[in-house]
């Protein structure tokens, strides 16, 4: 055979065995019994005649499983479908069809020794319990798989896991909302995606979307004033969450208890963690599971993926891109086919070992794939500083100018913020809000208002790739008594010969973060800042895997209010933020240092590549 047929051949062949087969599935529904007697539809899709026994695949949801169906397993999940799983989708408890009262995350329980006691991993338990006892030819073994709050509801039944449930894959799954995922980030709340959230979740049993009177919520949250106005003029405290958010402004015992940390101190299952660098929504929490429970990884079952995805990108198109942004592979497609599907088939058809990279990610910029044996990478990267500098330079050269006059100001108004996304932003929820590619948007549209301050490098002369953690350290004052500060790292795209002209000196975000000043000593007591006093802020901007290339620059951008995806911090210290009243937010004055003894600066984990 000639080389090149021998090739065609090949290329056929794999092409045949990608190609999802379409399988036939019969559907059960079942009210599946809890130990605390709440019951909970369930729907079981098992393939017509199998060859033999299979295993479970089960995602547990609080959206509604009514779209179930054997052409959406086809459609969706067929590169698992084609190995052989009884796939079953569940109502969470209290939403849409089952049983039982929903709770937002609900809190491990406290009494674990009652025997009629629940939370969703006995939930997940007794689900296992009852399918190997009354769904026939199943092989004993479950898998779990689900994104988002499906996903979190997948970390929590690996808390303590029914025995056979054998291996799971939490993706995009919180896991502390205070700190990091949807709900706040560093106590700054979410204000446009908390409000939403919370009413589309507990106006029912089902997912009812907030009603805007206006196109643009930018106006319409800043017409509502002070958060107060909230549940007094709407809500009128019918909504659970929301009275959480605004009673609990800190991080109290409430949420620490909801956050995961506290219970991620064993590897019970194989663990397959997914993250996407573009999330919109949960990248703290899958990247922060996967740390937890790294000390503990005596079996070595706990693995992480990040890819160059929003939330939940991996599970659907080809993943060659995101808004603007072009990886040239087909990212998505690969993590399917290529990481999930073999994980998956190791576990429980016991298909061969999948030889899965401790922490497999995707290095955009220059668009491949890394495998570290660690993540952060332990070897082969120096952290640099990239000091803020006079004249909007960002230089790796320190500051060596003294004196009080070495600064950045700009004047943050919180009666006119800074929109985190070009006007007019529509609703989160529904149809082509623009919400799930947000964080790709050009930055450009913003960089050049008065109360956003601006640090770049020279055009870089080689590429420059980082692996690993970024922070950032500010040396700022303000004239007032609370602030935000908001952080963005961005790659600035050459100002000619980009393929599509639009590229030309685009402004992408690589990574971003929002700190609130009050809470620099201590998340859970909240203090003033000193007005007009040098104080220091650190920013954890998370982790990355980038490559800024040749011809591309790297920028910073600083600013105080982001909305409305941020809350606006009033600037005059108010015990809690959702009581100020509307005379409590004022414009003040910021100031960033950038002098030899206050010498703000980003942090980047250097891999290679270097700046003049
Ligand atoms: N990001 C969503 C969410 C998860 C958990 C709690 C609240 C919101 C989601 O997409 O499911």
């Amino acid at each position: 055979m000639t080389l090149r047929l021998r090739a065609l051949l090949l290329g056929a062949a794999t092409m045949a065995a990608s190609l999802p087969a379409q399988v036939s599935f019969s559907m059960r529904e079942e009210m599946i019994p809890m130990r605390d007697g709440v019951r909970l539809y369930t729907r079981i899709f098992t393939p017509v005649a199998p060859s033999a026994p299979l295993p479970f695949m089960i995602t547990r949801t609080p959206y509604g499983i009514g779209g179930s169906s054997a052409a959406a397993i086809n459609a969706g999940m067929g590169f698992l479908a084609k190995d052989g799983y009884i796939f079953v989708y569940q109502d969470a408890r209290g939403k849409f069809k089952s049983e039982g009262e929903f709770v937002m995350l609900r809190q491990p329980r406290a009494n674990p020794s009652d025997p009629k006691a629940i939370d969703e991993s006995t939930d997940a338990y007794d689900t296992v319990a009852w399918l190997l006892a009354n769904v026939p030819n199943n092989n004993g073994r479950a898998g779990m798989t689900g994104v988002s709050y499906p996903g979190w509801l997948t970390a929590m039944a690996m808390l303590e896991p029914h025995p056979a449930l054998k291996a799971v894959s939490p993706q995009a799954s919180p896991s502390d909302m205070w700190l990091g995922d949807d709900f706040h980030h560093n106590g700054a709340f979410r204000l446009s995606y908390g409000f939403e959230y919370a009413v589309m979740m507990e106006s029912g049993k089902e997912a009812t979307p907030f009603k805007f009177d206006t196109y643009d919520t930018y106006d319409w949250y800043l017409r509502l004033g002070s958060l107060a106005n909230v549940n007094q003029k709407l809500l009128k405290g019918k909504i659970p969450t929301w009275n959480d958010f605004s009673q609990r402004p800190d991080y109290d015992a409430f949420w620490q208890r909801q956050g995961m940390k506290p219970w991620l101190k064993r590897v019970t299952v194989p663990n397959l963690n997914v993250a996407g660098w573009w999330d919109q929504e949960d990248f703290y929490g899958p990247i922060t599971i996967y740390r937890e429970l790294e000390p503990h990884d005596r079996g070595n079952q706990n693995w992480l993926v990040v890819g160059p995805w929003n939330h939940g990108g991996w599970m659907r198109g080809e993943g060659k891109s995101l808004g603007p942004i072009q990886f040239d592979l087909p990212t998505a497609q690969f993590f399917r086919d290529s990481v999930m599907a073999p994980f998956f088939r190791h576990y429980l058809h016991d298909g061969p070992n999948p030889r899965l990279a401790e922490a497999l990610v995707f290095e955009a910029g220059s668009n491949r794939w890394r495998r570290y044996d660690s993540w952060p990478p332990k070897v082969g990267n120096s952290n640099r500083s990239f000091y803020f500098r006079e004249g909007g330079r960002l230089s790796t050269d320190a500051p060596t100018a003294s004196g009080p006059t070495q600064f950045d100001s700009y004047v943050s108004d919180p009666k006119k913020p800074v929109p985190y996304r070009q006007r007019p932003i529509p609703a989160t929820f529904g149809g082509a809000s623009g919400w799930s590619t947000w964080l790709t948007d050009d930055q450009r549209f913003v960089a050049s208002r008065p109360d956003v301050a601006v640090w770049d490098t020279p055009v870089l002369t080689e590429d420059l790739t980082i692996a690993g953690d970024i922070s950032v350290t500010l040396h700022a004052a303000t004239t007032g008594s609370d602030a935000d500060w908001v952080v963005k790292l961005i790659d600035v795209y050459p100002d000619t010969g980009m393929a599509d002209p639009k590229m030309n000196g685009y402004q992408f975000m690589v990574a971003n973060e929002v700190f609130r000043g009050r809470y620099r000593k201590s998340f859970s007591k909240p203090e003033p800042i000193v007005p007009n006093k040098v104080t220091d802020f650190t920013v954890d901007l998370h982790t990355q895997a980038y490559t800024f290339k040749k011809g591309h620059r790297v920028m910073v951008h600083v600013q105080s209010t982001w909305f409305p995806v941020i809350d606006r911090n009033p600037q005059k210290f108010v015990p809690n933020i959702f009581e100020a009243r509307e005379s409590d937010f004022v414009a003040a004055t910021h100031r960033v240092y950038r002098s030899k003894q206050f010498p703000s600066k980003i942090v980047l984990p250097v891999v290679s590549g270097a700046v003049q």
